[in-house]
């Protein structure tokens, strides 16, 4: 049985990662986050992690150590940008911290999140390009990109085999997002599930690549278990599902509730998300490991539904 290690557990993918794996690979799990233990988490292995304290990390990876290490602890970018130098120590000391541990208790292999959030304003807005050399704004995105760097090097330095996704806007039921700029679209259709009017905080017409979380968490697992020799990238590859605005998002959500009601109130996230790309290019992925997804955004938004 292998032992896997999963830092941020209780978040959006957290939750969701958890049954994933509980369900499709025989682990034995060890949960952490700076939060109290959640019903996700609930007769599962839980200990508090701050991947600030290299301290702490070292600790957890001492007493459990793990084959595998899932590293979700970020902070997304809309709280980065009320508070760059905590995105900045989370983001950048943990990844750190977790690649250090990660080599120094051999751990076979290591996954880390990124973002379209790498991307910034001047890259190409349709299928943007795996390598790019734009620039992120956000501290997130700038955090992220340096992280995806970081990955490469320990991959050639210490044959460390750290794999990294960049994750699109997730749609999920489970744990509701609260960090990032991609969330309206969870909280558009959660306000739709409980027959309540929304107050989007992007304007109609703002493009930006999302994915349902079944297919991220599929995706991730298939790309875990992929062959490490047919891995071309050793930053992050591109993965998405669909591109919609809010204003196309609400019109797929009026043909299972009708009489919903969206208005529009534009706030700083409207810069973040003006900076980012409409849709990634995922070639590689599908030629390296096989990417591919089940969801499109009638089917995400119909099951959302069956579930809220
Ligand atoms: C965010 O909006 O910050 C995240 C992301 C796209 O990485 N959901």
């Amino acid at each position: 049985m292998i032992k896997i290690l999963i830092t941020g557990s209780n978040g959006q993918v957290g939750a969701e990662l958890i049954r994933i794996i509980k369900s499709s690979i025989d682990a034995e799990i060890m949960c952490t986050d700076i939060t109290q233990k959640t019903k996700e988490t609930e007769g599962m292995e839980f200990e508090y992690l701050d991947v600030k304290s290299k301290e702490l990390t070292e600790k957890i990876f001492e007493k459990f150590h793990p084959d595998h290490v899932y590293h979700l602890a970020s902070i997304l970018s809309a709280s980065g940008e009320k508070d760059p130098y905590l995105a900045y120590t989370v983001n950048l000391t943990g990844t750190v911290n977790i690649l250090n541990a990660c080599v120094k208790y051999n751990v076979e292999k290591l996954f880390v999140p990124s973002t379209i959030g790498v991307y910034g304003p001047e890259a190409p807005k349709e299928d943007a390009p795996v390598r790019h050399s734009s620039i992120p704004t956000t501290m997130y995105g700038i955090t992220k990109a340096a992280g995806e760097m970081l990955f490469q090097y320990y991959y050639e330095k210490y044959n460390l085999d750290v794999r990294s996704l960049r994750y699109p806007g997730l749609i999920s039921y489970r744990v509701p997002p609260t960090a990032g700029t991609t969330d309206y679209a969870v909280d558009m259709i959660r306000h739709a599930a409980k027959g309540s009017s929304y107050t989007c905080y992007l304007g109609e017409d703002t493009p930006l690549p999302m994915m349902y979380m079944q297919d991220a968490m599929e995706s991730t697992i298939k790309f875990m278990h992929s062959d490490p020799d047919k891995l071309s990238v050793r930053t992050a590859y591109n993965v998405m599902s669909y591109t919609f605005t809010p204003k196309q998002l609400y019109e797929t959500i009026l043909k299972f509730k009708p009489g919903f009601r969206v208005d529009y109130k534009p706030d700083f996230r409207q810069q973040i998300a003006e900076s980012w790309p409409h849709s990634l290019d995922i070639s590689q992925s599908r030629h390296d490991w096989g990417f591919n997804i089940r969801y499109d955004l009638e089917k995400t938004v119909e099951d959302m539904f069956s579930h809220l």
